[in-house]
């Protein structure tokens, strides 16, 4: 087989890439047809959940939770945004759009 540099370099860059998204957020929920993909969640301290919205309409992500109150704002079809859970408890995430999307993320130590 002969050796090819384009292989190599190919495969260097998906390696990359992959590890970018991998660091970029140690969760991953989506918005599709107005849910989210999870319905509970357990996370450590620390980490990171990126919403990503599937839908062809604007979704919300937010929380009034003592562990965690923070507010994404509305991002539409292709758009992701993150959030990191600094505190442990139990946070309540839900869409100002589509008040029956509900997410339990339980953070702990
Ligand atoms: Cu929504």
């Amino acid at each position: 087989m002969k050796f090819s540099y384009a292989a190599v370099g190919a495969a260097a860059f998906a390696f990359g890439t992959y590890c970018a998204v991998a660091w970029a957020a140690d969760h991953t929920v989506d918005q599709k047809d107005k849910q989210f993909s999870a319905k509970q969640l357990k996370i450590k301290v620390g980490q990171s959940i990126n919403f990503r919205n599937l839908d062809p309409y604007f979704h919300n992500v937010f929380s009034l939770s003592d562990a965690k109150t923070f507010d994404l704002g509305s991002f539409p079809l292709g758009q992701a945004k993150s959030v990191v859970f600094d505190k442990p408890g139990i946070v309540d995430i839900e869409c100002a759009i589509h008040p029956a999307m509900k997410l339990v993320v339980e953070v702990s130590k």
